[in-house]
């Protein structure tokens, strides 16, 4: 079964913990589940990961680009969580890797602060889910596995 990797970046690993008004009260393993189940349901098994440094975020875009290139999986789900709006390792990862990358908000990043309505990624993102909660994750699955299946249909920089 190819795998759909799904990243997450700093501080999601507070998810459901802290500030339940703007992200909600599901925590990161409800997270897993979610994408887990929603994997099972299409044909695909995940890896679910977070990490709170950039790099490590690096090395594993680099992972998922092997393992697509491979045929062993079929691309990534990525909430880069504030690395968003800072980071051009990330998006340079994920072009040189030619990684097919959903990128994930969970909330509504252009309802928020000025500073989160710019992200880096978005520009290589094959596409982009804001705003839906972590339901957000579940639609990025989702996404990801049909654009695998209509390869044609997506952006020009998938
Ligand atoms: O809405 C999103 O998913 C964000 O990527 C979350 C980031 C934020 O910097 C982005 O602008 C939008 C923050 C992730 C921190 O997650 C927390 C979760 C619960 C409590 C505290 C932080």
């Amino acid at each position: 079964m190819p795998t759909v990797y799904v990243l997450n970046g700093p501080n999601l690993n507070l998810l459901g913990r802290r500030e339940p008004a703007v992200y909600g009260t599901a925590t990161l393993a409800d997270v897993e589940r979610l994408c887990a189940d929603t994997a099972a349901g299409l044909g695909h098994t995940v890896d679910f990961r977070q990490s709170n440094r950039e790099g490590e975020l690096v090395d594993w875009l680099q992972e998922a680009g092997a393992a697509t290139a491979a045929g062993d999986a079929i691309g990534a789900v990525l909430n880069p969580a504030a690395y968003s709006h800072t980071s051009i390792a990330l998006p340079d990862a994920i072009e040189g890797a030619g990684l097919p990358v959903v990128e994930v908000h969970i909330s509504n990043v252009h309802r928020r602060e000025d500073f989160r309505h710019h992200s880096h990624v978005s520009r290589v993102a094959a596409g982009v889910v804001v705003g839906f909660g972590v339901l957000g994750y579940a639609l990025a699955v989702r996404g990801l596995h049909e654009l695998g299946r209509h390869p044609t249909a997506g952006g020009l920089f998938r």
